[in-house]
């Protein structure tokens, strides 16, 4: 049975890719940092499962800011693949703590790489880039040779990460891989991100529970995609002969007020007599265009997007409304 160790499994992405190594008959490890409050809502059908918990899933206390409990955890778990989603991921938030998104989201990668050399395991490793990184795009649409150009401390903090996870590959002949992921969302986005923002919102206005939603830079494009099928091509990365970096995008842009359009609409609502502007929601610099290409990974992995930016809108919208209705019943 193969050993993967997961950094960010209490995230979107990492309970995604928890389920699907678990499918494939992985036994995983994951990465859970300390806090006083439970953290694993997005994992608790796996937590709570008998046949899976301390069976084929594992959790560790750790964190991305402490070398040593990551040593600790490779020595002690000598995983064959390692999948680094751990992160400080809002981009908005880095503004307010830009230090401490350096140290967790850019040093903690190069925290775990290290970890991985010190103790000569051949584990291949995973590190999760983003799009965020071409920020003032400089190509469109953005491939993996497109120069990046970060707009935001996270995303000067990925950019670190990726390019010390390329030294680690060519120094120490590790097996390394970049993803650069653009937008992904799903039922399971944290809610202070744009599209589960407008869903969750979407529902409770539905539901007579909320009446206005603030939000900042409708105009902003994003390449939107299903979390569920990007975490698929993280796995198919580290199946390759040779390790590299892959595009992983739709192809397709829309707009911040597309979605909320969409949203409103597929629940019957106005989204005119709802939605206000908020200057609090702004950036000091904003990435106004992100579109991908992500034809390599099409070739080389295999991997293409099969969700709709209409479905995934829809399947987001119907969660959160059937959330509701679960909580009053
Ligand atoms: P997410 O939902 O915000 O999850 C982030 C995870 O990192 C959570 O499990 C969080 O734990 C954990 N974490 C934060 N600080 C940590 C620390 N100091 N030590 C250990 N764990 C820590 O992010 P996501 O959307 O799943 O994204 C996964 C990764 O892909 C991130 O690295 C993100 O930057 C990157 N990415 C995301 C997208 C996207 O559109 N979603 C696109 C490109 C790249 P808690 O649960 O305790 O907070
Ligand atoms: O949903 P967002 O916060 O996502 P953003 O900034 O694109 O970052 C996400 O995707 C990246 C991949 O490119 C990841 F690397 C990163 O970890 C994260 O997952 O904002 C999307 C857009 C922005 O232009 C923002 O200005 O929506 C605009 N926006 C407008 N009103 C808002 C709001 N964003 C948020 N979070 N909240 C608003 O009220």
């Amino acid at each position: 049975m193969k050993k993967a160790l997961i950094t960010g499994i209490t995230g979107q992405d990492g309970s995604y890719l928890a389920d699907l190594l678990l499918e494939k008959g992985y036994e995983i490890h994951g990465v859970v940092r300390p806090a006083s409050t439970s953290n694993t809502g997005r994992i608790d059908h796996l937590v709570h499962d008998p046949e899976i918990h301390d069976v084929r899933l594992f959790l560790h206390h750790a964190d991305l800011s402490d070398s040593a409990s990551l040593a600790r955890l490779l020595a002690h778990i000598e995983p064959d693949e390692i999948y680094n989603l751990a992160a400080q991921s809002h981009v908005r938030t880095s503004f307010d703590i830009p230090a401490y998104t350096a140290d967790v989201t850019g040093i903690g990668a190069v925290r775990l790489l290290d970890a991985l050399r010190e103790t000569g395991l051949h584990a291949r490793f995973y590190q999760a880039g983003s799009s965020e990184m071409y920020g003032k795009v400089l190509e469109i649409p953005q491939r993996e040779t497109t120069p990046f150009y970060p707009r935001s401390p996270y995303a000067a903090a990925k950019v670190y990460a990726h390019w010390m996870a390329v030294n680690y590959r060519e120094a120490y002949s590790l097996f390394v891989c970049n993803g650069i992921l653009f937008n992904h969302e799903s039922p399971r986005r944290g809610e202070t991100f744009v599209t589960r923002k407008i869903t969750s919102a979407v529902a409770a206005i539905k539901a007579g529970l909320q009446h206005k939603l603030s939000l900042g830079n409708l105009d902003a494009r994003r390449d939107w995609g299903y979390a569920k099928e990007y975490v698929e091509a993280m796995w198919l990365m580290l199946r390759q002969e040779q390790p590299d970096d892959y595009v992983v995008a739709t192809g397709e842009a829309h707009s911040v007020s597309d979605f909320v359009i969409a949203a409103f609409g597929h629940a019957g609502l106005d989204w005119r007599s709802h939605v206000e502007i908020d200057p609090r929601y702004y950036r000091p610099a904003e990435v106004d265009f992100l579109i991908g290409d992500a034809e390599k990974a099409k070739a080389k992995l295999g991997w293409v997007p099969k969700t709709t930016f209409g479905e995934l809108v829809r399947l987001m919208v119907d969660a959160d409304v059937a959330r509701l209705d679960s909580r009053k019943e």
